[in-house]
């Protein structure tokens, strides 16, 4: 099979990371094809980014489906476009919020979250309730740090994340940490080993969870919901984006 896995924001060394542990996860006999949109936002933080990163998402994958993925990974933490994408394609869309949340919920009696920036919070709040997962939810921790920084300060941005893991486990008394963005997927199995507690990586969730899916030979329902959008124009700029009712 072959996994899609996006990464929306424009950041190519995040792509690599990400890529790294896709490919360290997958079976064998997965494929794994693991890129970024080439216009959008460099990184992802908050409601605007996320807006303006759909485009590029939105692009690759109904390629990257065209040219035969069996499922999409979205590796966003606020798993930007996940409805859109499950609306143009009918193979299993994931997004690495919800894929860890349904992990954690399996290996432990709650979770915390530790993400990058405070706005990042209330973004993931609602994707627990979204999921349904508010009851499993115990906090959403930020640790102050740009996502970015995990690309260029990478050992102090490590750091901080660290000790909001350890408090997560200390003071929440989470039986799971989720890290709370794509640019955290190296630091999991560290952390996993100091701490004794599952510390889990949405992107390495979300590739076994795809696996899973595809191995269950299951699609997207396309009807209700994550029906085709409806045929009609779209004016200017977007004119291509202009759905024609069958699914990509
Ligand atoms: C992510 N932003 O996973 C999100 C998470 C965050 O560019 N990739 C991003 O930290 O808001």
């Amino acid at each position: 099979m072959r996994i899609l896995v996006v990464n929306p924001n424009t950041t190519s060394s995040m792509t690599d990371k990400i890529r790294d542990t896709a490919l360290a996860v997958a079976a064998p006999g997965t494929e794994i094809l693991a890129l970024n949109p080439a216009d959008g936002p460099v990184s992802i933080e908050g409601h605007y980014d996320e807006a303006m990163s759909l485009p590029g998402l939105l692009t690759e994958t109904r390629k990257g489906v065209a040219d035969g993925a069996d499922a999409v990974v979205i590796a966003c933490f606020d798993d930007s476009g996940l409805e859109a994408c499950r609306e143009m394609v009918d193979v299993p869309v994931l997004g690495i919020c919800e894929a860890a949340m349904a992990a954690a919920s399996m290996v432990g009696h709650g979770f915390s979250v530790v993400t990058t920036l405070p706005r990042a919070t209330p973004i993931i709040e609602a994707l627990a309730l979204k999921y349904g997962y508010e009851r499993h939810c115990r906090r959403v921790r930020a640790a102050a740090i740009p996502v970015l920084a995990l690309e260029e300060d990478s050992k102090a941005a490590a750091e901080k994340v660290r000790a909001e893991v350890l408090a997560a486990i200390e003071e929440d008394g989470a039986e799971a940490v989720l890290l709370g963005c794509a640019g955290m997927t190296d630091l999991a199995a560290a952390l996993s080993a100091e701490t004794g507690v599952p510390v889990i990586d949405g992107v390495a969730a979300a590739v076994k969870f795809a696996e899973a899916l595809v191995g269950l030979g299951l699609k997207t329902c396309k009807r209700g919901a994550y029906a085709p959008p409806r045929p009609k124009t779209y004016s200017g700029a977007l004119a291509a984006f202009a759905p024609t009712g069958k699914t990509s």
